[in-house]
């Protein structure tokens, strides 16, 4: 079994059982269906502050219980976005090798993503998959990825042994479950060569320690919410949160 401090990650954390994650799965099918497909891809992020269904998953108690047992009382929504895949066994839509908090702008470099399942995730449809201690050597240079169809936001890649992608680990998650992953793991996925959608809703949480000091690669601020404990450091502009409860 995967220890966080050990190997980066934890996985098959249940979140909720099969009946709310068909509820929320139904909330993501009708947000994709309104946003359209390419959008849905990677192009909902934040989406925390207008989607109540993803505040909802953002906020769970069970989800800021396991957080909050790995960042300690005091825990901030940094972020949130979708990495979906749709079933095409042709398809080139792959996330390269990379660490989360590479080009956040965040120091110190800190973070922790939840990995929450819309859909069930397993090795035909391109679940995530992680190479295990990863995050002990620090933030690594990334470059740029060759291959088409990188959905990372600069098509950044880090370089990865051949020993290192041998022992990587596939993160299987039945819809509802999560798995966290620290903000130096590396990480990514392969293409979904299934005729099953593989989305997933990542979640992003920082301390409050943590400042920006630089743009994120999306050339903005981050907006984060505060989710649990107190802020006691000020480093940023705190947001409301966006639905009540
Ligand atoms: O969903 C994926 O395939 C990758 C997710 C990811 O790269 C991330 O959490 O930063």
């Amino acid at each position: 079994m995967p220890d966080y401090a050990r190997d980066g990650y934890v996985t098959a954390i249940p979140v909720v059982d099969s009946q709310a994650a068909a509820a929320y799965r139904a909330a993501f099918d009708a947000l994709a269906a309104r946003e359209g497909r390419d959008a849905s891809q990677i192009g909902l992020l934040d989406r925390h502050f207008t989607d109540e269904f993803i505040w909802r998953l953002a906020s769970h108690r069970t989800v800021l219980d396991s957080v909050e047992s790995l960042l300690g009382p005091d825990v901030l929504l940094l972020a949130t976005h979708v990495f979906c895949k749709y079933g095409e066994p042709t398809g080139r839509k792959f996330v390269a090798w990379h660490q989360d908090v590479t080009y956040w702008g965040l120091e110190p470099p800190m973070a922790l993503t939840a990995w929450y399942a819309i859909d069930d995730a397993d090795t035909e449809n391109g679940c995530m998959r992680v190479i295990p201690g990863s995050h002990l050597h620090g933030v690594l240079d990334h470059g740029t990825a060759e291959a088409e169809g990188n959905l990372l936001s600069i098509n950044q890649e880090v370089a990865v042994s051949t020993a290192d992608v041998q022992r990587a680990e596939d993160i299987v998650l039945r819809a509802g479950h999560m798995s966290l992953h620290h903000g130096q793991l590396v990480h990514g996925s392969l293409p979904n060569r299934s005729s099953r959608r593989r989305a997933g809703l990542t979640i992003r949480y920082i301390t409050p320690d943590v400042r920006q000091t630089e743009r994120n690669s999306y050339g903005r601020g981050w907006r984060p919410v505060l989710v649990r404990g107190s802020d006691r450091h000020g480093h940023f502009d705190i947001c409301d949160r966006p639905f009540a409860g």
